[in-house]
């Protein structure tokens, strides 16, 4: 998807930051979802991120040091199997599409990762995702075992042993210009998602199911080339409560509002999108003052999003300004409550119903790696070109309204609304401004 260019890049920074070493990515496995059947396979985020290559049963190994070197194992066509399945790219014409110092068979891996391995010296690192996958954390225990066997011959000392996901988080938390342009088109194709579910409403009329909704969603990002970048969630009614509801077949009934977190991914790049709305086209008065309140504390966060603030900003803003407007609508009897207990980990009552952060980064894993707190353990200051979500819900499930006291006629009312957020120069820019959001946009 990028050019050949981009990936040598990637790889070389990360090679450079290994110094004196190797670095060993493996995709993701193949996951069985029933029997003999496998779940569609998607690669690993970290070894797409350095390779572009999507096929699995690969791996890529970086040597560092004064001959740097990219060497890819990967699957080798076999004419038997071309009855069944697609044909591989295989070693020859990997080497030469992306870029490759080496390419192999992936049988030739543990071979080639000895060679290199009892190469090491005391001093020098080997970066892999450390237990990321006990498959791989066994198999690099007996690669070294077999060195230490050798090594009143060879000398050998077990070297330092890092998590290459450190730096790659570094390095995939701040975005390039290319990236920034996929992950724009893919919040484009999420809008237009949102956007024709929300306009579907009324052909679906007093039959509308979750499913409906979930298959014009479904049917859009798959027009446009896409898929969904996890699973959806359209939650009618109380079903919105629940926060990881995936059931999405439930009636929908006139009077409630739905709940829809659908975001696309394009070229291994997410978008992440929430859109709450009444499935009849009109609001009842509580379920606009709540939706109103929770809007009023998603534009405060992002209003808070610029370079040089901390990441803890916005949810910060949120906090105050949903304190203000919940109390305004009587759900709470007082802000300055709310927000003492929603900030305090020792009180958690109001986290009852607002019990999930503000947001996260997002890029190729719609919950994107880089982490959120500094060496210092400080949250981190944002930077120009990251991108991130803001996402402020409030919950008012039956049982943990009558456990803090809200009024009845709020109860199994659940509101989420999620844009997803670049960081520019002077501020921010929001790249799912095209899926309606204000009140009256989202009646009939
Ligand atoms: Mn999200």
């Amino acid at each position: 998807m990028f050019s050949r260019e981009t990936y040598r890049g990637r790889r070389s920074r990360l090679i450079e930051r290994a110094g004196a070493g190797i670095a060993f990515i493996p995709t993701a496995r193949e996951k069985i979802r029933n029997h003999d059947i496998p779940f569609p396979f998607r690669p690993d985020s970290n070894f797409i991120y350095l390779t572009g290559f999507a096929e699995q049963d690969a791996a890529l190994l970086l040597i560092g040091g004064k001959n740097p070197r990219s060497i890819l194992f990967c699957m080798t066509p076999d004419p038997e199997e071309a009855v069944w399945v697609e044909a591989p790219v295989g070693p020859k014409a990997a080497k030469k599409a992306f870029g490759f110092d080496e390419t192999h068979n992936i049988a030739k891996l543990d071979e080639i990762f000895d060679r290199e391995l009892a190469k090491l010296r005391r001093n020098d690192t080997l970066w892999y995702p450390v237990a990321e996958d006990k498959e791989w954390d066994a198999w690099i225990l007996e690669r070294i075992n077999k060195q230490l066997r050798k090594s009143r011959q060879s000398g050998f000392e077990t070297p330092a042993i890092r998590d290459v996901r450190i730096p790659l988080g570094d390095m995939r938390r701040v975005k390039s210009e290319e990236e920034i342009s996929v992950i724009r088109e893919s919040a484009r194709i999420g809008c237009i998602g949102h956007h024709i579910a929300l306009s579907k409403r009324r052909a679906w009329s007093q039959f509308m199911r979750e499913s409906n909704l979930m298959a014009e969603i479904t049917h859009t990002f798959e027009r446009y080339g896409c898929a969904h970048s996890y699973p959806p969630i359209v939650a009618g009614g109380k079903n919105a409560c629940i926060l990881h509801y995936t059931t999405n077949s439930d009636p929908l009934r006139h009077g409630d509002l739905v709940l829809i977190d659908a975001g696309c991914e394009l070229n291994y790049y997410a978008s992440d999108i929430t859109r709450t709305f009444p499935i009849n086209g009109k609001w009842s008065p509580e379920q606009l003052a709540v939706y109103k309140a929770v809007l009023a504390a998603q534009k405060a966060g992002i209003a808070a999003v610029k370079p040089g603030v901390r990441y803890d900003v916005p949810h910060k803003a949120v906090v105050r300004v949903l304190g203000r407007e919940l109390e305004k609508a009587g759900v709470v009897k007082s802000a300055k409550e709310f927000v003492k207990q929603t900030l305090d980990p020792n009180v958690p009552d109001f986290k009852k119903i607002f019990p999930h952060r503000t947001g996260h980064w997002m890029g190729i894993d719609v919950h994107d790696v880089g982490g959120y707190f500094d060496s210092d353990g400080k949250p981190r200051k944002l930077e120009k070109d990251n991108v991130l979500t803001i996402e402020p819900g409030v919950y008012l499930r039956e049982d943990l309204c009558k456990e803090l006291g809200i009024p009845k006629k709020f109860w199994d009312i659940a509101v989420r609304i999620e844009d997803d957020v670049l960081v520019t120069e002077n501020g921010h820019e929001v790249l799912t401004a095209d899926a309606p959001k204000d009140p009256e946009d989202l009646e009939f």
